[in-house]
């Protein structure tokens, strides 16, 4: 088992609802969750003229590897009717990878710890809430 933190975010349509719609489908593909952050309302980061977000860092436990998280993630994206447009443009649902256990990953498609994760407060914000401090990873 690996305990791995989720970042979600979403900025179009029903907000609150496609967080819970992306967490149900977590769990049903095997995501273990087993505490969650406060859902907050974030300015958006990166391209400034969308819509604000809603945003939420999930914990969970994985047993698997951590392509097929990023697969389950993806799925879970596609399944919540996420429609690829531009870089940091408006979503039904983003899932990021923010950390998989203390592991360092480096491979095609997938860097983990999430790269951005020091630039983004909301997100600073909700691991600090579920008790994570920064420790040079990140
Ligand atoms: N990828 C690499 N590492 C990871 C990882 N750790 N977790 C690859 C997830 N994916 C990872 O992602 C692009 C590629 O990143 C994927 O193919 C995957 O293989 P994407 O989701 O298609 O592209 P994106 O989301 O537009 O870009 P990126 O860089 O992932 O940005 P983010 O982090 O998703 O940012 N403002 C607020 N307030 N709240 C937000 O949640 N989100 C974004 C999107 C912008 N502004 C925001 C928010
Ligand atoms: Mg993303």
């Amino acid at each position: 088992m690996t305990r791995v933190y989720l970042g979600l975010g979403t900025n179009l349509g029903r907000r609150a609802r496609n967080l819970s719609a992306a967490r149900r489908r977590l769990r049903e593909r095997g995501v273990r969750i087993t505490r969650r952050s406060r859902v907050i309302e974030t300015e958006p980061w990166g391209v400034k003229d969308q819509p604000r977000f809603l945003n939420q860092v999930v914990e969970g436990d994985w047993q698997g590897t951590p392509r097929q998280l990023l697969k389950i993630t993806q799925d879970v994206e596609r399944e919540g009717g996420r429609v690829r447009t531009r870089r940091w443009g408006p979503r039904v649902i983003d899932i990021d990878i923010l950390l998989y256990g203390d592991e360092r990953l480096k491979l095609r498609g997938l860097v983990v710890p999430h790269p951005r994760i020091a630039e983004r407060p909301f997100v600073l914000e909700s691991l600090s809430e579920l008790g994570l401090k920064r420790d040079g990873r990140w």
